[in-house]
């Protein structure tokens, strides 16, 4: 059985999960529901990052322990991901005794390896993004990224050999072409590598929430070495060999692609493993034209919008709104539109109307497969294995389309006999392969589309027209318009 692996980075716990946190987290739930579906055995792993100086210091603002604020977060991200029904097979908090004991044996491996040593870090510090920065990288005397302040930092340090890997780095982007997805983001990093490597100070004197470093205890290790184990650390590992590596794809933001394609594959190499097999770097949500922050106050929530409308709205929205790799706005605005238009009306009519006039029909459902070609299944895997899940979408909204004009030019109202049977036996059919095809998706409406039809969940080798064998029921809406 082929195996898949798909993870999300690990969230800060400094805030709420806001929409963006959502993104990363919805498309790797696609994934590894897309990869059930062909039968695959899957792991899908997401979690929280929990140690380093913003943690440290959020939780003295709050005059709470650092452990007491990881643990009331962890357990808020962990709620919201399941009301926006999110199947992780694990959850990993960097906090935990299977953490810590996997980045200490990691650490030691790279050490074995000869690729730590001490020294002094000068230089700049951004402890919004937990980032070194060169001085030559400051935009107007601000972090390049967030744009916050930067601190001026002089302590010592513990390397890591980042230097010694560029060669290697470039000898794995050329033998793996697809390794950084979507390809139009693999040229600025390797141009970046091209120009060398700086070592990367890993560990800290002054930060005290963190992993003690092992062979000097007066530091603990940066919170982004710590942090990257995580997708090996959840597998078990190192008591026993990972089942699941590489990783197939690693889902990133764009603003840590760094870490995941240069600083990680490196670390892996000095210890021993493989590099992942792709990282998918995901663009960002903006809001009202500006980058989302809580201090400018436009971060929409999760979890308020799933109660609103549903979490199969809200993952559509997010999967529909950004072509894999871009930005985009989010507005509720657009997401009423989308629920509105493509799910109550296109795919909620669709269902409704043809399940209505079928309950009407009392002879047998048959007929030839008319509306089949119209679903371009070969089309559909494809953009599913690029991990391109906006492509997908498009793909099946062809087939919906196609499946409304097909009832409004047969109008099977007007119809009898084996006309009329044939033209609900192409529209049931319809229904149930985009009950199979939006599951990954929207695996509530799903579900009430299989239950309505009374079958069971289909799996992608089902997707053919065959013949009706189960009795539908009577049409219920699976969505509900917003005003
Ligand atoms: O970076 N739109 O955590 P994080 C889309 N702990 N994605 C967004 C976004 C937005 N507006 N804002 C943030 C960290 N993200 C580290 C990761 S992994 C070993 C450690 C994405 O909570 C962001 O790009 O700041 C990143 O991929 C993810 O949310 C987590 O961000």
């Amino acid at each position: 059985m082929p195996k898949f692996y798909v993870t999300t980075p690990i969230f800060y716990l400094n805030a709420k999960p806001h929409i963006g946190h959502a993104y990363s987290v919805t498309i790797a739930d696609v994934l590894a529901r897309w990869h059930r579906l062909k039968g695959d055995d899957t792991f899908f792993l997401t979690g929280t990052d929990e140690h380093g100086e913003k943690v440290e210091k959020k939780a003295a603002e709050l005059g709470i322990s650092p452990q007491e604020h990881v643990d009331r977060l962890s357990a808020e991200w962990k709620e919201a991901w399941k009301k926006l029904n999110i199947s992780n097979d694990d959850f990993i908090r960097t906090t935990e005794l299977r953490h810590e004991k996997a980045v200490k044996h990691f650490v030691k491996l790279m050490h074995d390896n000869g690729d730590i040593y001490e020294g002094v870090y000068e230089g700049w510090y951004c402890t919004s993004d937990e980032t070194f920065i060169p001085e030559s990288q400051l935009a107007d005397g601000k972090c390049p990224e967030c744009g916050k302040e930067v601190r001026k930092l002089k302590e010592e340090t513990y390397y890591f050999r980042l230097s010694r890997y560029q060669e290697h780095l470039l000898e794995y982007y050329k033998q793996n072409p697809n390794f950084i997805l979507p390809k139009k983001r693999a040229a600025e990093i390797i141009n970046r590598v091209n120009d060398g490597l700086k070592d990367l100070s890993m560990t800290r004197p002054s930060v005290r929430w963190g992993i003690p470093f092992q062979f000097n205890d007066k530091h603990t290790i940066y919170v982004w070495v710590d942090a990257l184990v995580n997708y090996l650390s959840a597998q078990g590992w190192p008591d026993k060999e990972p089942k699941y590596w590489p990783a197939d794809v690693q889902i990133v933001g764009k603003d840590i692609v760094w870490f995941h394609t240069v600083i990680w594959p490196a670390m892996l190499i000095s210890a021993g493993f493989k590099p992942p097999k792709s990282v998918l770097v995901t663009g960002h949500f903006i809001s009202e034209g500006k980058k989302m922050s809580k201090s400018i106050g436009n971060v929409a929530d999760p979890t308020e919008l799933v109660n609103k409308y549903s979490a199969d709205s809200l993952r559509y929205f997010l999967m529909r709104e950004l072509p894999l790799g871009d930005d985009g706005d989010f507005s509720e605005k657009l997401l009423a539109e989308r629920n509105n238009n493509e799910l109550a009306a296109d795919l909620g009519n669709l269902v409704f109307r043809v399940l209505t006039l079928s309950s009407k029909f009392e002879g047998k459902l048959e007929g030839k497969p008319a509306l089949e070609s119209s679903m371009d299944l070969k089309a559909f895997q494809e953009a599913m294995d690029r991990y391109d899940t906006y492509k997908a979408l498009e793909i099946i909204w062809r087939f919906i389309k196609a499946a409304n004009k097909y009832i409004n030019d047969t109008k099977p109202w007007e119809l009898q006999g084996s006309e009329l049977a044939n033209a609900l036996y192409n529209s049931i059919e319809a229904i149930r392969v985009i009950a199979i095809l939006i599951s990954p998706f929207m695996p509530a409406a799903a579900d009430s589309i299989n239950k309505q039809l009374g079958i069971p969940s289909g799996r992608f080798e089902d997707c053919k027209f065959s013949r009706i064998d189960y009795i539908p029921k009577k049409g219920a809406p699976l969505f509900k318009k917003i005003e």
